[in-house]
Formats: C-alpha cells, sequence, structure tokens
C-alpha cells in the first residue's frame, strides 16, 4: 500500500449543521450518517459519504475554537482536508524532518475514533492538512 491512499474526508466550516447537512442531502442526495459532538475541537461534525471519502459538516460551539475563529475571519467553507496515511507517526516524523510546522506533535483520537495530525497551513501552500490512519485495519 502506498504512502497516503486516499482523501478521508474534507472538513467544511459551517455556521448552522442542520441548514447544512439538508443542502447536502436535498441537492446532493448524499445522506447524513452520523452527527458527533467534538468538545475537544470545539465543534459539533456531521459526517456524510461520497464514494470512499467523506464530507465532515463542522459547526462551532466556541467563537474562540478553530473553526469559530475561521468563520470570523474567513466566512463558511472548506477548512481542511484529510488524508488517509498508512503510518500517522511516519509521515509525521517525515513531514516534520523536511520543516513542515507540525500542530500535533503526536497523533490524538479525532472523529469517528481514527488517529489524527494537523499540519500547520502556513508551512503547506495554505491549506490545513490532516493526516488520518485508521488503526482498525
Ligand atoms: N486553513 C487555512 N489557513 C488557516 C486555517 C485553515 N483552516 N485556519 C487558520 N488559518 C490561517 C489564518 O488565516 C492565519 O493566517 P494569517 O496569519 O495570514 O492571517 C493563520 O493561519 C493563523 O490563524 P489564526 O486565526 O491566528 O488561528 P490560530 O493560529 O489560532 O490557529 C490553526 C490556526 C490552524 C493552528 C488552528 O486552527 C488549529 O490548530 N487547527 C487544527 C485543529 C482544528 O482545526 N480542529 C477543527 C477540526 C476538528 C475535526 O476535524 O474534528
Amino acid at each position: 500500500m502506498e504512502k497516503t491512499s486516499h482523501i478521508e474526508h474534507i472538513g467544511i466550516a459551517v455556521r448552522n449543521l442542520e441548514n447544512a447537512i439538508s443542502f447536502y442531502e436535498k441537492v446532493l442526495g448524499l445522506k447524513c450518517y452520523k452527527i458527533e459532538n467534538v468538545p475537544d475541537q470545539k465543534v459539533r461534525t456531521a459526517f456524510l459519504k461520497v464514494g470512499e471519502t467523506k464530507l465532515e459538516l463542522l459547526e462551532s460551539t466556541d467563537p474562540e475554537g478553530p473553526v469559530g475563529k475561521f468563520i470570523e475571519k474567513k466566512g463558511e467553507g472548506i477548512h481542511h482536508i484529510a488524508f488517509a496515511v498508512k503510518s500517522i507517526e511516519e509521515q509525521l516524523a517525515h513531514a516534520a524532518k523536511i520543516g513542515v510546522q507540525l500542530i500535533d506533535n503526536h497523533p490524538r483520537k479525532g472523529a469517528e475514533d481514527l488517529e489524527i495530525a494537523f499540519l500547520h497551513p502556513k508551512t503547506t501552500a495554505g491549506v490545513l492538512i490532516e493526516l488520518c490512519e485508521d488503526k482498525h485495519i
């Protein structure tokens, strides 16, 4: 298996979760299969599947949280892209070695029971990148 297998999900910052879910269900025919509160990240999230990729809609629960600050500054829109990787520890070590700024030095537990870590957008050509590893496969 290659280092990075696919886009695990695209994170989209929204002001109102229910309105955004309704848009994706009614207009694109996708189905929301889960709403999850992630207090640690100060967000309420909704997941919809499209092929092998998911959309993660993110509604802030605190204006000082990462999504609250993002919406205040940039408005609604694409917040991050998450890549499914084979070994998150190896990818993090490699990224740090070549000068990429890590937001998380070590993987932590994220939504959907994945191990996750973020790379700082200032050192990734402007995109907040999330690495994800599913330890159950
Ligand atoms: N994409 C691209 N650029 C971003 C960004 C994003 N999502 N979020 C912030 N930035 C940019 C800002 O525009 C700003 O740029 P300028 O200096 O040019 O203005 C810079 O990064 C710093 O932004 P900030 O508002 O001062 O925000 P912070 O430094 O406090 O935090 C970040 C930015 C990325 C380190 C923080 O949001 C973070 O740690 N994110 C990772 C965790 C996260 O996003 N969790 C929510 C999702 C959780 C989930 O998926 O479950």
